[in-house]
């Protein structure tokens, strides 16, 4: 029998040795911190989105509350900034290509794997719903330029000026060094990607964004490409990114997160992987940001950013919050 000496000797040592392993822990792993945050036995429903788009997942709420479909959640949440004209990353008012035309991006995943995208498309507002029709009224699954205006216009949505007078402003402003420089600036972006989880326990993301401000006409970035900036599997979980496109496209990165949570790994931690792929392929990592979300099935989630700055918006049963997610610099 081990007598109370012993007792107090083995649990100090199993102490330190707890300690130090959680120490370890947060040093190998600055995402542990995100990945306390979840919350599994509130499982679902869940949705989440990131940057401070707390708006945008009141109305994504509001259908999954109702026991509404995660699919018509995340459409319903990404048309608030994309109607929005104060958001100058998304839809209406965002910000212009360098010759001054605002050109948008945006995809949308269901449960099912069936996805939908639009890319470099004109004069639409809300083009995350021109996406979901391309997703379920035609055989295709990208719809570019002029083919996404004229099936846009066809299927019944408008043609609008999207160019506020505010973004016209700052453009006239940028024109005068027209300097673009591949570099996002961390406090300056906002595209959206959400992600639900519904009460019947299935995922779906949407993803819409104006791009890279002053980007070179006919760019198209991360956001509407299925796999860079976003993915949905139903059988693992959704991620989703923000920051320089660019950066995302070249691991794929929505569906790196997917996968490396395929593997086990909790929605943080993925997304923390993910950003240091990115970092370690570009000896220009300071120069920009990239941002991820994920959830998985049973309701986790978390994200992970390269700089200091991204966080993302939370809304569950429990909670509905503004996350600052943990970063590698
Ligand atoms: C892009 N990923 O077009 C987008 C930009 C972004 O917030 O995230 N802006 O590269």
């Amino acid at each position: 029998m081990p007598d109370r000496r012993d007792f107090i000797k083995k649990s100090a040592m199993s102490t330190t040795i707890l300690g130090s392993s959680l120490i370890l822990e947060a040093c190998a792993n600055p995402g542990s911190k995100e990945q306390a945050l979840s919350t599994p036995e509130v499982s679902k429903p869940v949705v989440i989105a990131t940057w401070n788009n707390i708006k945008a997942n009141d109305a994504a709420w509001s259908v999954l509350e109702n026991n509404g479909a995660a699919l018509d959640a995340v459409e319903a949440g990404v048309k608030i900034p994309e109607g929005d004209p104060e958001d100058r990353s998304v839809g209406y008012g965002g910000r212009p290509d360098r010759d001054g035309k605002v050109t948008l991006d945006a995809c949308i995943m269901n449960p099912e794997g069936d996805c939908g995208s639009v890319v470099f498309l004109e004069h639409i507002k809300h083009p995350i719903s021109v996406a979901r029709k391309v997703m379920e009224d035609t055989p295709h699954v990208m719809l570019a330029g002029e083919g996404a205006l004229k099936f846009a216009l066809e299927s019944g949505f408008t043609k609008e000026n999207l160019l506020t007078e505010a973004s016209e402003k700052a453009w006239q402003e940028w024109l005068k060094t027209a300097d673009y420089k591949p570099v996002i600036n961390i406090e300056n972006h906002d595209t959206i990607g959400m992600l639900a989880l519904d009460d019947a326990g299935d995922i779906a993301g949407a993803c819409t964004t104006s791009g890279a401000a002053y980007k070179m006409r006919g760019r198209v970035g991360d956001s509407p490409i299925i796999g860079a900036g976003l993915y949905v599997d139903n059988e693992v979980g959704g991620a989703a990114a923000t920051g320089l496109g660019e950066k995302v496209i070249k691991v794929v990165g929505s569906y790196l997160v997917v996968e490396l949570m395929r593997q086990g790994n909790a929605p943080a931690d993925a997304c923390r992987m993910a950003v240091e792929r990115i970092k370690n392929k570009n000896p220009d990592y300071r120069d920009f940001q990239i941002g991820f979300v994920a959830l998985n099935k049973k309701g986790e989630y978390g994200g992970f950013s390269l700089h200091k700055g991204f966080g993302y918006a939370l809304h569950n049963s429990l909670e509905k919050k503004y996350f600052e997610a943990a970063s590698l610099l």
